[in-house]
C-alpha cells in the first residue's frame, strides 16, 4: 500500500502543551523505515503549519480558539483528500484530537459513506453547553456528527460529514454528564471499557466493525493514546486509569487490518513534554503497524 503521512500537530484545542511535538516524536520512533519494512511505501509530506496559540486569540471561553482550528480544518481537510484522490491512505498525526474535525472532513469528501471507530478514553461528544474545559477536542466527534456549534460542524461547508449510526466509540471510561445525556439521545453506539470487561476485546471489535462498516463500507480509524492504560502510554494530556492493556489494544488493531475496511487513520495527543523516553511515540508506532498489517506471524 502507498501511505501518505501528513503531521498535524495542532494544540489549540486542549491545555496541555505538548502535543504539537507528537508528530515529530512519532517519527522519531521510526515510523517511516517499520512501514517500509512491512512492505508499503511510504511519502511523508512533512507537517501543516500550526499558529502559536500565544498569537492567536483565544476566542469565546466555551470554545477556546474556535476561530483558528475551524481555519486549520478546512486545510487540513483539504491535503487528506488530495492524498486519497493520488490514491494513498492518509495517515494522520497529531496534534491534539480537535485536529481530526479536518482528517475525518477531508475523508467523507472522497467517501461519503465513511464510518468511523474512535478509539478513546473519553467520547469528545460535547457541545457549548455540556463542556466542562471548552476545549474542542472534547467536541470533535459529536461536531462530525452534525451536533453543536455551526461553524465546528460546517467545516467545508456541509453537514454532516458522518452518518451518527455509523459512529462507534470503543474504550470510554471518562465522560461528562452533559455528554452522556447527548450520547443517550443520538443513540451513538459506546463500547465502554466495563463492555469490554464484558464481552472481551474479540466481540467488540467485531460489533465494532460490522456498524461503522455498514454494507461493507469504508472506515476510518482514529486512536486517541489516551484510550490506553497510562502504565502503556504515559505521554497524554489527559491520562484515565483503567484503559486498553498492551494486548487488547494491538489485537483491536489486529482485527482492523483483517477487516481490510481502514481508508485511512489518525493518531492523535501523543504528548512528548508528559512522556517517558518516547514510550508512548513508540506504542503509537507499533499500533499504526498493527492496523495496517503487521502480524507476529
Ligand atoms: N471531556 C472533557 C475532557 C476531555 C475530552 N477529551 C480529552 N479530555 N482528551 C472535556 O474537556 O471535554
Ligand atoms: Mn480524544
Ligand atoms: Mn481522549
Amino acid at each position: 500500500m502507498r501511505i501518505r503521512v501528513i503531521g498535524a500537530p495542532i494544540d489549540l484545542g486542549a491545555d496541555r502543551r505538548g502535543v504539537d511535538i507528537g508528530p515529530r516524536a512519532i517519527r522519531y520512533a521510526g515510523l517511516t523505515e517499520q512501514l517500509q519494512r512491512l512492505g508499503h511505501s511510504v511519502n511523508d509530506v512533512g507537517n501543516i503549519n500550526i499558529p502559536l496559540p500565544e498569537n492567536q486569540p483565544t476566542g469565546n471561553p466555551r470554545l477556546k480558539y474556535l476561530e483558528p482550528i475551524t481555519k486549520l480544518a478546512e486545510e487540513l481537510s483539504g491535503t487528506v483528500s488530495d492524498a486519497l484522490q493520488d490514491e494513498e491512505f492518509p495517515l494522520i498525526l497529531g496534534g491534539d484530537h480537535s485536529m481530526s474535525l479536518g482528517s475525518i472532513s477531508g475523508v467523507a469528501r472522497v467517501h461519503k459513506d465513511v464510518g468511523v471507530i474512535w478509539v478513546d478514553a473519553h467520547a469528545d461528544f460535547n457541545v457549548e453547553d455540556t463542556t466542562p474545559s471548552g476545549n474542542i477536542h472534547g467536541m470533535i466527534l459529536a461536531a462530525l456528527a452534525g451536533i453543536g456549534d455551526e461553524h465546528l460542524v460546517n467545516v467545508g461547508g456541509w453537514a454532516p460529514k458522518v452518518d451518527k449510526n455509523k459512529i462507534v466509540i470503543v474504550g470510554a471510561r471518562d465522560l461528562d454528564e452533559g455528554e452522556q445525556k447527548l450520547l443517550r439521545e443520538h443513540n451513538i453506539h459506546v463500547f465502554t471499557m466495563s463492555d469490554l470487561d464484558r464481552r472481551g476485546i474479540s466481540y467488540v471489535m467485531q460489533e465494532a466493525i460490522e456498524i461503522a462498516g455498514a454494507n461493507n463500507g469504508p472506515i476510518h480509524l482514529s486512536l486517541d493514546m489516551d484510550s490506553l492504560d497510562p502504565r502503556e502510554a504515559p505521554g497524554v494530556g489527559t491520562p484515565v486509569r483503567g484503559g486498553l492493556s498492551y494486548r487488547e489494544a494491538h489485537f483491536a488493531m489486529e482485527m482492523l487490518a483483517e477487516s481490510q475496511r481502514l481508508v485511512s487513520m489518525d493518531v492523535v495527543e501523543v504528548n512528548s513534554i508528559l512522556d517517558r523516553e518516547n514510550t508512548t511515540a513508540q506504542l503509537a508506532v507499533e499500533l499504526t503497524l498493527s492496523a495496517l498489517g503487521k502480524k507476529i506471524l
